[in-house]
């Protein structure tokens, strides 16, 4: 066992020195690998996957056998807070996630619960629980949730959506009920969060992946503080207080001064900016994890290599990155080149051409 491995991602994230980048992919697990679409077969959908702990446990692990990356990520999907609030959830072949009964007014929010974690989400912590012990402290694992925000989009719209016009609409037309619906949402998330730590989780990171959705004000308002809330829940409680936590607002990257007070330690980056420019407006108090966009990787190996080294580069070997891509890996990406990266980025030992980034 590596114990350079073992720590290296959780010292970046504190921004302290490593020996080299440490590196995990968002959705590392899924269907791009055989082994996942495999275990995936076993049961009769894909909640039931994520229900059944020794399956999310198989499939956390499974990127892991293959490449050599510094971090676990539990398998699990950010919509199982909403389901577990009481809401009808389906994943059909195909599509994707869908709520049967999505929330479209004031009077809806009735219909929701407050989950106790242990027990309506008792299989994500058992879960947690035999991830921890298979890993044997070989890599850290990461516990996750969408963002208030992001979940409170699709459970508005019932699935994905490309302009969000239920979610949206409601925003301008009754934001405070809106509001409402997110502080259930950051209250479920804390308690959520906490108890993935009480059962082992060593990280946190929230998604939100429909932040960049929303003009400046309506950003500031409904996704970010209602993430910055859930941050605060968090750090007021022991067994979260010091964990590092990673917030990424995909399409957020005109907001990084203000996520850099989010009370995060880690920013996730897209990758529509330059590593060197996002830190510069971050300033040093929080890491950066990103942030190659995951389409390089259908891309010819040395053009991926070229791409993997210019975000590195970017970086220019400052403490606190963490190499990841701008959002999750995608079904048909071809496996070769995830060994690549993961190679290409524990390999790379420095570039010659640092003096073109400034210093920040
Ligand atoms: O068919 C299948 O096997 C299901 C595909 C799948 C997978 C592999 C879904 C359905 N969820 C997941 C796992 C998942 N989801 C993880 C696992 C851990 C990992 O390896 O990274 C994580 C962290 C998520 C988080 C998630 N789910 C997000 C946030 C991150 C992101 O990608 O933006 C979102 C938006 C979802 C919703 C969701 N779940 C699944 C799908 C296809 C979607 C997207 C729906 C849409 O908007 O179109």
């Amino acid at each position: 066992m590596s114990a350079a491995r073992a720590t290296r991602f959780l010292r970046a994230c504190r921004g302290q020195e490593v020996d080299r980048t440490p590196v995990w992919l968002m959705r590392q697990a899924g269907r791009y690998l055989p082994e996942y679409r495999a275990t995936r077969a076993q049961v009769s959908g894909f909640l039931k996957l994520c229900q059944t702990p020794e399956l999310a446990c198989e499939v956390t692990l499974q990127p892991l056998r293959r490449f050599d990356l510094d971090a676990a990520i539990l398998f699990s999907d950010i919509l199982t807070v909403p389901h577990a609030m009481g809401m009808e959830l389906d994943f059909l072949e195909g599509e994707g996630p869908v709520f049967s009964s999505p929330l479209r007014q004031a009077s809806d929010l009735q219909r929701l619960g407050q989950p106790d974690p242990e027990q309506e989400l008792r299989y994500v912590m058992d879960a947690v629980r035999l991830i921890r012990h298979e890993l044997d402290g070989r890599v850290p694992l990461i516990g996750f949730a969408g963002s208030p925000w992001t979940l409170a989009c699709y459970m508005i719209e019932g699935r994905g959506s490309r302009d969000f016009l239920h979610a949206k609409s409601w925003l301008y037309s009754d934001p405070e009920s809106l509001e409402q619906l997110l502080d259930r949402l950051v209250q479920a998330l804390v308690a959520y969060l906490r108890a993935q730590a009480t059962a082992g989780a060593q990280a946190l990171m929230l998604f939100d992946t429909w932040g960049g959705t929303l003009s400046t004000p309506a950003y500031h308002r409904f996704s970010f503080t209602p993430m910055q809330r859930v941050i605060a829940g968090l750090r007021a409680a022991p067994e979260s207080v010091d964990l590092p936590i990673i917030v990424f607002s995909k399409g957020g990257s005109n907001w990084l001064e203000l996520m850099a007070n989010s009370g995060a330690n880690v920013i996730g980056l897209d990758w529509t900016i330059e590593i060197n420019a996002a830190r510069k407006r971050l300033g040093k108090s929080v890491a950066v994890q990103g942030n190659l966009d995951p389409i390089a990787l259908y891309g010819q190996s040395a053009l991926l290599r070229a791409e993997i080294e210019r975000i590195l580069c970017a970086n220019a070997g400052r403490p606190g990155h963490i190499f990841n891509l701008g959002h999750g890996i995608t079904p048909q990406t071809p496996i070769d080149n995830v060994e690549l990266l993961v190679e290409t980025v524990h390999a790379w030992n420095g570039c010659n051409n640092d003096s073109v980034y400034e210093e920040y």
